[in-house]
């Protein structure tokens, strides 16, 4: 500790040694905790004393000092502990296990007595706000009816580094405090990644200072499409996007809840905005190029141009995102759903080819992912791009792969040796129904697969032989969510059982779904504080 900061603290030292702590047994509690995701080591002690939440609890200073340490504090307030932060003694500490060779990201060991509450982490920051969640979601209440913590001992670790959610404010918009609602979500259900799409056909949503025309011109478009007649139009136009500020103050916000932002900008392809705003950018020398921010829904036409201008491009675009995104450790330069036909009818790109050698359009496709893997490594970041990166013969090794296609696209990926995130479309895209009831067609507006429900999404077959998987995530594409309302039905309560599944991944001691959805039946009164309009049990939703 820094010598001032020591100072600093000494009368609040002083104060805190003046009055002691001194925690009464709560009376016997019965009522089983109902975590998600299931802790992999559980043992609570039943109708016995456990700990009252009606005096508070003492935290260390150096918890409420950081950061992450405030926000897990802010967590267990949300669910009733009266915290007293600035006390140097007390009932809650958090100690340090020794890291040795085992330490996981996110591990952490909880003992819940009478007396007290001791919370191990191997790095005081985000392990703690992992171990808060855990407390914030066990308080119940004694048989006396006061809130109370049961008695009870966790050692728990997730089995993936990455567990997401995708995001997609390009097809409609997600307000920055919008965005934090839902960062604190996942935090609730300890997901630690938020994908951010920030670019694509319909509306480029980030900041680049150098190209001002991005969000000036590609961040707007006229109107959108509806999504089963794609003819009507709703005549609404669109105009968003997030300032260099907005972003920092996100990427802030889910650092201080133990989340990495990762930004997704898409290239080569899904660069209609992109086009529009610097039709340099495109193969302006095909017939009939006339560029526009996309109205509608679907794969188009316009496909970034290999030229000195695009690379250059690149390589300022990727600079400022590298800047804005400090912590994230690969960047998502997109990569999916390519057409390849602007390159078949463009001079310019046909020239490209030649002088390299190629002899198919994919070879410009994988040229871009040679590309950008190659500035991202003067950045200091790995490349994270959607399964079509593979179509690239040589792929650098250190590309991340994130296999959407299928289970097939995952396996091939880890036995070509690149670390992959699973997010297979038949169970982690949340912009598809999760079954056949009236208001599952209404909220998602997309079929194709209707049946990604709680109990499919963790038992869905995510085996991938080896140990290449490093996450799972799930996609909420955004054609048919214009709002909040619609977001939650989507996400919640299926982020739970995404949850569980990736803390979980491939353990043998993942419950059950009958397991799960008990213990989900006690997080209604969590979704309605804060006033959800999640999916009920029987397929309506809260808030009709
Ligand atoms: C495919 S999945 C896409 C998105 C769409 C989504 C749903 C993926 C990498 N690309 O652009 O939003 O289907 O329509």
């Amino acid at each position: 500790m820094h010598y001032s900061t020591l100072l600093r603290l000494l009368p609040l030292a002083l104060c805190s040694f003046a009055v002691p702590a001194s925690a009464v047994p709560s009376a016997p509690v019965s009522s089983q905790v109902a975590i998600i995701p299931q802790p992999r080591q559980l043992e609570q002690t039943e109708n016995q004393p456990g700990f009252l939440l009606r005096d508070g609890i003492r935290v260390h200073y150096s918890v409420s000092r950081s950061e992450m340490g405030r926000a897990a504090i802010r967590a267990l307030m949300a669910a009733g502990f009266s915290v007293l932060p600035e006390e140097m003694e007390g009932e809650l500490t958090v100690r340090l296990l020794d890291a040795g060779e085992t330490a996981v990201k996110g591990a952490y060991e909880l003992e819940v007595t009478p007396q007290g509450i001791t919370i191990g982490v191997y790095s005081p920051d985000a392990d703690f706000h992992t171990a808060a969640q855990t407390l914030a979601q066990a308080v119940t209440q004694d048989s006396a009816g006061q809130p109370a913590l049961p008695a009870m001992k966790v050692s728990d670790h997730p089995s993936l580094q990455h567990r997401g959610i995708m995001l997609d404010p390009c097809r409609h918009p997600i307000s920055v405090a919008d965005t934090k609602r839902i960062l604190e979500l996942m935090a609730r259900y300890k997901l630690n990644t938020l994908h951010w799409h920030l670019c694509d056909d319909q509306g480029w949503r980030i900041e680049i200072k150098k190209y001002p025309l991005l969000t000036e011109i590609g961040s707007k478009r006229k109107e959108s499409s509806c999504w089963i007649e794609q003819s009507k139009k709703d005549g609404k136009p669109v105009e968003f996007f997030y300032s260099q500020e907005d972003i920092r103050e996100v990427v802030e916000y889910a650092h201080s809840l133990g989340i990495t932002v990762i930004p997704e900008i898409e290239i080569p392809g899904h660069a209609s905005a992109a086009v529009t705003a610097y039709p340099q950018l495109g193969n302006s020398d095909c017939p009939d190029f006339s560029p526009e921010v996309i109205t509608g829904w679907g794969v188009f036409p316009h496909v970034m141009g290999p030229t000195p201008f695009t690379f250059q491009f690149i390589e300022d675009v990727l600079a400022e995102v590298c800047e804005l995104f400090p912590r994230a450790p690969y960047i998502h330069i997109g990569g999916d759903e390519v057409p390849r036909d602007q390159w078949q009818k463009s001079p310019a790109a046909q020239a490209f080819m030649k002088e390299h050698g190629y002899t198919r359009e994919s070879q410009i496709q994988d040229h871009f992912t040679h590309f950008c893997a190659q500035v991202l490594r003067k950045h200091g970041r790995l490349m994270v791009g959607w399964d079509e990166i593979m179509c690239a013969p040589q792929l650098p090794k250190d590309a991340v792969v994130m296999a959407w296609r299928g289970m097939d696209h995952a396996r091939i990926a880890a036995r070509r040796g690149h670390q992959l995130i699973l997010c297979p479309i038949h169970s982690f895209y949340f912009n598809f129904p999760y079954g056949k009831n009236p208001a599952d067609a209404f909220y998602s507006g997309l079929s194709g697969f209707d049946n990604i429900d709680c109990e499919h999404i963790l038992n869905f077959n995510t085996t991938v032989p080896g140990d290449k998987v490093i996450g799972m995530q799930a996609n909420l594409w955004s054609e048919c969510i214009p709002d909040m309302k619609k977001l939650e039905f989507m996400l919640v309560p299926r982020i739970c059982a995404l949850a569980e599944h990736s803390w979980l991944y491939g353990s043998p001691d993942r419950p059950d779904y009958p397991h799960f959805s008990k213990r989900l039946e006690k997080h209604t009164p969590y979704f309605d504080s804060l006033n959800l309009n999640y999916r009920q049990d029987d397929g309506t939703p809260r808030h009709p």
